[in-house]
């Protein structure tokens, strides 16, 4: 009896304990007073940097960053519109986060009929898929496990995709610590004790 209130303490303890993390859940938002940069950073309890690329003659090329209220995009020269664009030189926008995350969502804007994104995460594309009307695309139904990394990166599928990047969702990674870690263990000490008595008795 004893054992098993300790038992039910411990899972208790586990569940209370303040040294637990939890995933964290962080919505940016890129939209922002109009700007051109080399890259942009955005903080929260992670952090992530957007910066360009564009692919010139089978190769590519640091580009530029756009920012204004619609959010992200790429400029690839003088002439070039400030969305994500496949007209001319492919472009992508990269987010670099300061650590491994999962993404669940992305809403763009500029959205017409005709245009399709592809992600990739950490070089291996992820999607190619057209860009619903309302401008969100929820990445969930595919596995977390492809959808984590460090480097994501949107582009095109064709000259006539353009658009931007208003926001993402992502999750960072449930990390339990020590603490946790050992209550648990300690708990699944106690119920491997209590079976053993009840299989003796
Ligand atoms: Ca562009
Ligand atoms: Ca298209
Ligand atoms: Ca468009």
């Amino acid at each position: 009896m004893k054992m098993l209130f300790t038992f039910f303490l411990l899972i208790f303890l586990v569940f209370l304990s303040p040294t637990e993390v939890k995933a964290l859940s962080i919505n940016f938002d890129f939209s922002g007073n109009r700007q051109v940069a080399d890259s942009i950073s955005f903080e929260d309890d992670i952090s992530v940097t957007a910066t360009a690329q564009s692919f010139w003659f089978g190769t590519w090329y640091n580009s530029l960053v756009t920012q204004s209220e619609s959010g992200l995009g790429v400029k690839s020269g003088l002439l070039d519109s400030g969305q994500i664009d496949g007209l001319g030189a492919d472009e992508r926008l990269i987010l670099t986060f300061s650590e491994d995350v999962i993404i669940n969502k992305a809403w763009f804007t500029m959205v017409g009929w005709n245009d399709e994104f592809s992600l990739s995460v950490n070089g291996v594309l992820l999607i190619e898929a057209d860009i619903p009307g309302n401008g969100q695309f929820d990445f969930t139904d595919l596995y977390a496990e492809n959808r984590t990394g460090k480097i994501f990166a949107f582009s095109v599928t064709d000259w006539n995709d353009d658009y931007k990047v208003m926001g993402v969702e992502i999750e960072s990674e449930p990390v339990p610590l020590p603490g946790a870690v050992w209550l648990f263990a300690s708990g699944l000490i106690g119920f491997a004790g209590i079976r053993r008595k009840k299989i003796m008795a």
